[in-house]
């Protein structure tokens, strides 16, 4: 069975930017219901943490680097089928390769800076919401 829940940044560009409120009105408009949310910064070294599974590929540093650059919006969504309804919401991880109406296609400028992440499994969203979030902080 698949869960209903699922965990999303904002990335520092999209925030600079100004594209966090028509990005959280996608989300909503697409059935997504904010369980939880807040505004941070990541050092590099809790980036690195939230990203470890790719410390070992090139990119890495510059993905450490980028998403401690300035602040992030963090939130765990909740909608039936989550992880995979909102993979499908913000497109490919290369934003010239989105699919047209994407979050990603929309307010990605390369592929580290690619507006939003999001889950890629239930368990890693249980794993990245807990890295953000206490239970206090769920509604
Ligand atoms: P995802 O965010 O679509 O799940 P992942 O493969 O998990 O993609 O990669 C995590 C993040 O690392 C991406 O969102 C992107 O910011 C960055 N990234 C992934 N692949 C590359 C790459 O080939 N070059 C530079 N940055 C990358
Ligand atoms: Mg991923």
């Amino acid at each position: 069975m698949n869960g209903n829940r699922t965990f999303t940044m904002i990335k520092p560009s999209a925030l600079a930017a100004g594209h966090s409120g028509e990005i959280l009105a996608m989300i909503e408009k697409a059935g997504f219901r904010l369980v939880a949310m807040k505004l941070v910064r990541l050092s590099k070294y809790q980036a690195g943490l939230f990203y470890a599974e790719h410390s070992s590929k090139g990119f890495y540093g510059d993905l450490t680097s980028f998403m401690s650059s300035g602040p992030i919006i963090a939130a765990i969504l909740e909608k039936d089928n989550a992880v995979t309804e909102f993979r499908q919401l913000i497109g490919a991880t290369d934003p010239s390769k989105a699919d047209p109406g994407t979050v990603r296609k929309l307010y990605g400028k390369s592929i580290t800076e690619n507006a939003v992440h999001g889950s890629d499994a239930d368990s890693s969203a249980e794993r990245e919401g807990n890295f953000f979030f206490s239970q206090l902080e769920r509604v």
